[in-house]
C-alpha cells in the first residue's frame, strides 16, 4: 500500500527587502511568501513555495488568494489520495482547477520534494537529472536611484557575487530611464551583461524608440517591453532589432511558447515555475522553446530559498541555458526561514543537494515571520 496525503497546510510568510525594489508598476518593500507543507501517512514532508509581485500587480493570483485556493480546493482533493503518483495527483487537480498556477507550482513542488524524499533522491533526479549543479545569476539593481545602483552593482562585482545586471525600467519618461541605464552600463563596463525589463509598460512607439537607445547603449537584452497580450508588437519589435527581446509575462506555459514561436517571435522565454504550474511543467515550455529556436532564462518570481531551489532543480536539467538566471530572490530578503541557505559564488548559485529539494525549514524563524 503507498503512502496517502494526510495534510496540506499553506503559511503565508511576510519577510522585509533589504531595500526598496522599484518595478514599473510596484514598488516592493517585503516579499510574502505561501509557504506549503504536504505531509503522508508515512510522515514524509514535502515542501512547496508560491510567491508574486506586488499583491495584484504582476498577475491575476495573489499570495491570500493561492493559500485560500489550496486550502479550500486543492487540499480537499488530494488529502487521502495515494502520494506517490505526481501525474495522477496532477490531472486529479487540472480537471477541477483552471489557472492558479502559482498555487499548483507550489503544490507541484511540494509533491516532488515529498517524493525525493520517500525515493532519497534529488528533485533534479525526478526530473531526468542534473547537468549543472552551479548556476549563473544575474542582480536586479532597482533601488529607483541611479547613483545607488551603481555603487551597489560595483560592490557586487567585487564581490564575485554577481557580473550581469538586469535593470527594472518603465515607470519614468523614457529618455530619464535610457540615461539611467546608459549611465550603469558605461560604469559597469564591458565585462558587465547588462539588461533591462520593461514590465509591458511601453506602447509599441515608445518601445521602437526605446529599443534603438538602449541597442546603441550597448544593453544585450530587452525584457517584456510592451504588453503580454500583444503577441504582434513583440514579433514586430524582434524582426526590427538585432538587440534581443525576452518574452516574460507573455509566456506562461508551453501553448504560449508555442503560439509566439509560431507567430513569428524570436528571442527568448524567461521560464518561472510561478507562470507554468511547477519544476515539471516549466520543463514541456522549455522543451517547446528549444524546438523553436528560441533562447532560455531561468526566471525568478522573487521567490524566497524553496522556491528558488526547486527552480533550480529543473534549470540544472537544462544542456544550455542562453541568458544564466536570475535567481536571486533568497538575497533579495533580509532573513530566510530555511536551515542553511543556497551558496552564492562565483557569480552564480549551487544546486542544493540531499534528498528532494535538500531544504528544511527553520521552525523559530518560521514562526517568528508567519504572518498571525
Ligand atoms: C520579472 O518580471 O522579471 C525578476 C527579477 C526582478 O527583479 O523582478 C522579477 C520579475
Ligand atoms: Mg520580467
Amino acid at each position: 500500500m503507498s503512502a496517502t496525503i494526510q495534510s496540506i497546510e499553506a503559511i503565508l510568510v511576510d519577510i522585509p527587502t533589504i531595500r526598496p525594489h522599484k518595478l514599473s508598476m510596484t514598488t516592493m518593500g517585503v516579499q510574502t511568501m505561501v509557504i506549503v507543507r504536504v505531509t503522508d501517512s508515512d510522515g514524509i514532508e514535502g515542501l512547496g513555495e508560491a510567491t508574486t509581485i506586488g499583491g495584484l500587480a504582476y498577475g491575476p493570483e495573489s499570495p491570500e488568494s493561492v493559500k485560500l485556493t489550496i486550502d479550500h480546493y486543492v487540499a480537499p482533493l488530494l488529502i487521502n489520495q495515494p502520494a506517490d503518483n505526481i501525474n495522477t495527483l496532477k490531472v486529479r487537480l487540472g480537471r477541477v482547477i483552471r489557472g492558479n498556477t502559482l498555487a499548483k507550482s507550489a503544490i507541484e513542488t511540494a509533491l516532488l520534494d515529498l517524493q525525493g524524499k520517500r525515493l532519497q533522491r534529488p528533485v533534479a533526479e525526478l526530473l531526468g537529472g542534473a547537468v549543472h549543479t552551479h548556476m549563473p545569476v544575474l542582480w536586479t539593481l532597482a533601488s529607483g536611484d541611479t547613483g545607488k545602483d551603481i555603487d551597489e552593482a560595483m560592490n557586487l562585482i567585487e564581490a564575485r557575487r554577481h557580473c550581469d545586471f538586469k535593470l527594472k525600467i518603465g515607470s519614468r519618461p523614457l529618455m530619464d530611464d535610457v540615461r539611467h541605464v546608459a549611465a550603469i552600463k558605461e560604469a559597469v563596463g564591458d565585462s558587465a551583461s547588462v539588461r533591462v525589463d520593461v514590465n509591458q509598460a511601453w506602447d509599441e512607439a515608445t518601445a521602437a524608440k526605446g529599443m534603438a537607445e538602449l541597442q546603441a547603449a550597448g544593453i544585450d537584452l530587452v525584457e517584456q517591453p510592451t504588453p503580454m497580450k500583444h503577441f504582434d508588437s513583440l514579433v514586430r519589435l524582434s524582426d526590427k532589432f538585432h538587440l534581443p527581446i525576452l518574452a516574460d509575462e507573455a509566456v506562461a506555459d508551453a501553448t504560449d511558447g508555442f503560439n509566439l514561436a509560431a507567430a513569428g517571435f524570436g528571442g527568448a522565454y524567461a521560464l518561472k515555475i510561478a507562470k507554468s504550474g511547477g519544476p515539471a511543467r516549466v520543463l514541456e515550455l522549455a522543451a517547446v522553446a528549444s524546438a523553436a529556436g528560441i533562447g532560455l532564462y531561468g526566471g525568478t518570481m522573487l521567490e524566497g530559498t524553496i522556491g528558488t531551489a526547486a527552480s533550480l532543480h529543473a534549470w540544472s536539467t537544462l544542456e544550455t541555458l542562453h541568458w544564466g538566471t536570475e535567481m536571486f530572490g533568497p538575497l533579495l530578503m533580509k532573513d530566510d526561514i530555511v536551515v542553511t541557505p543556497l551558496t552564492y559564488r562565483d557569480n552564480g548559485v549551487e544546486l542544493p543537494d540531499g534528498p528532494g529539494l535538500g531544504i528544511a525549514i527553520d521552525e523559530d524563524k518560521l514562526e517568528h515571520y508567519r504572518r498571525k
